[in-house]
């Protein structure tokens, strides 16, 4: 396992649309590993393989409350097959614009059809922060960043201020 360098805006690499898996082997459980490990040094509770640099469509996530036991999730070739009409409201973040909040307004509910870390195939409903992150990680499968959803103003005020942050 390995901690890896998680990209920042404006990298291009993260506008990029990442590529299904062809299926779930030894390398790929390596990479997920990796990318669990990071997401928990970060700390944050959830990743997508793009953040790493690598263009698969791989996500983690651990909803775990602080203290609670780690409940670890993946995601290989996840896709959203239905999505509510009623929206809700989220303050988001994100580690690969970090030290940026804004809120996001998204579908509260979806269902979501994805191989799991056996390559089983799993159909499963999500809402609440399930909803929330799964829906912004998957954005950065098709190379979307929660402030692309924000004004024009906000996005470049965003990248502004972690061009900042790395300068310093
Ligand atoms: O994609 C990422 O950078 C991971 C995000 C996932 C996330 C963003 C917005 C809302 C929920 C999840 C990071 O975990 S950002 C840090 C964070 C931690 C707890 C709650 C919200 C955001
Ligand atoms: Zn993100």
């Amino acid at each position: 396992m390995a901690i890896r360098e998680i990209l920042t805006v404006p990298n291009p690499l993260l506008k990029q649309v990442s590529e299904p898996v062809a299926g779930v082997d030894d390398e790929l459980r390596a990479l997920m590993d990796d990318m669990l490990e990071t997401m928990y040094d970060a700390p944050g509770i959830g990743l997508a393989a793009i953040q790493i640099g690598a263009p698969k469509r791989v996500i983690v996530m651990d909803l775990a409350r602080e203290g609670e036991e780690k409940q670890p999730r993946y995601f290989v070739n996840p896709e959203i097959v239905w999505r509510s009409e009623e929206t809700s409201g989220y303050e988001e973040g994100c580690l690969s614009v970090p030290e940026y909040y804004d809120e996001v307004q998204r579908p509260s509910k979806v269902k979501i059809r994805y191989l799991n870390y056996r390559g089983e195939a799993i159909e499963e409903d999500a809402e609440g922060l399930y909803a929330v992150c799964i829906q912004h990680e998957m954005d950065h499968l098709d190379g979307v960043l929660f402030i692309d959803h924000l004004s024009r103003l906000k996005r470049e005020q965003a990248v502004k201020k972690v061009k900042k942050l790395k300068a310093a």
